[in-house]
């Protein structure tokens, strides 16, 4: 009897078992947008553009960290496109000092640009793995460039410390990872601003700065006079991350085809995220991080994704590029239940 019964309530679970994962697997498959069947990755080895060494093995150290299966077990398809081919530091001609290797991180960027237009040809949704910020130049060009050939703008969301807004003519530093988003907007040298032939890659109307801690005097100055929205950390205390990241979504959906993520790890706070170039205290909690993803998920606004500025050298154990990871399952949909 006690058997029999034993036996019984095995089976049940095991029903239990079998339709909690269905239901599961088919909530987090759900969250990308439809015309999306599957992920291509793209690794993009680059560190020109940063004034610290290491960020070229950030690619390495998120597929090491196991990106690929990670999002194979939410039930994507996966695509790993391999990497962008990009000169050793040694070998590059550093040029310009107000704008270091810009010959190289162009060349980089059309590369990309390319790879990333094609996966939303091929109807895969494009996640860079950095690599330093300049590379985005690149990625939001293809985002920008695919749908512009359906006529339909896009939105950006810019998760960063930073502003990433200055340009050769503001630069303390002469780093292009610090000008992507002035770029990205139509502000800087032709070479960054024209990828594609045309400029800008997407508005400030809807483009959202959000986490941000530190900005130079010339990237508040071109922030004014554009009218970029920004939330810095300050508003996220005041207001919850909750409520700021719903209202940047708001900003970078309306009217557009969808959103453009572009993350900088060193958003998170540098006691989660030890392995970044630049940290820079009071950055998002582990939690806040997640949500902020899982919340753009939710809204199957997702175009394509950057992950940016990965530095192993300066991790510890890899477990800033394991966030990352975590991080990119957020976005494509994973949830707790
Ligand atoms: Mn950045």
């Amino acid at each position: 009897m006690s058997i029999l019964r034993g036996i019984e309530e095995q089976r049940l679970r095991d029903t239990h078992n079998e339709l909690f994962r269905e239901i599961t697997a088919r909530r987090q498959t759900q969250q990308l947008p439809s015309r999306y069947h599957a992920v291509h990755l793209i690794g993009v080895p680059m560190d020109l553009g940063a004034n610290r060494r290491g960020v070229d093995m950030g690619p390495s150290a998120l597929r090491i960290a196991g990106l690929q299966s990670a999002i194979e077990a939410l039930g994507i398809t996966v695509e790993d496109r391999g990497n962008i081919p990009i000169e050793l530091l040694e070998l590059a001609q550093e040029g310009d000092p107000k704008q270091r290797y810009l010959h190289e991180i162009t060349r980089a960027a059309r590369g990309l640009a390319k790879e990333v237009k094609y996966a939303h040809e091929q109807n895969a949704l494009p996640v860079t793995l950095g690599g330093d910020h300049s590379i985005v130049i690149g990625s939001i060009a293809g985002t920008a460039a695919y749908f512009r050939g359906n006529g339909q703008a896009i939105g950006l969301v810019w998760l960063d410390a930073h502003g990433d807004m200055n340009t050769a003519e503001t630069t303390p530093s002469g780093n292009i990872h610090g000008m992507p988003l002035a770029a990205t907007l139509g502000f800087g040298n032709p070479a960054l601003t024209h990828v594609f032939d045309f400029a800008p890659k997407v508005t400030a109307e809807h483009c959202a700065l959000v986490g941000t801690r530190d900005l130079d005097a010339g990237e508040k100055d071109l922030i004014r006079r554009i009218g970029l929205r920004v939330f810095p950390m300050s508003e996220v205390d005041v207001r919850g991350m909750g409520a700021v990241i719903d209202e940047a979504i708001e900003i970078a959906s309306g009217g557009t085809a969808g959103v453009h993520v572009s993350m900088d790890i060193d958003f998170v706070d540098p006691s989660e995220a030890a392995g970044v170039g630049t940290p820079a205290r009071g950055g998002a909690t582990y939690r806040e991080s997640h949500l902020v993803l899982e919340k753009i998920a939710t809204t199957k606004q997702l175009l394509a994704m950057d992950l940016v500025e990965v530095n192993p050298v300066l991790d510890l154990r890899n477990r800033t590029a394991e966030l990352g990871v975590e991080l990119i399952c957020s976005a494509l949909g994973k949830v707790i239940l």
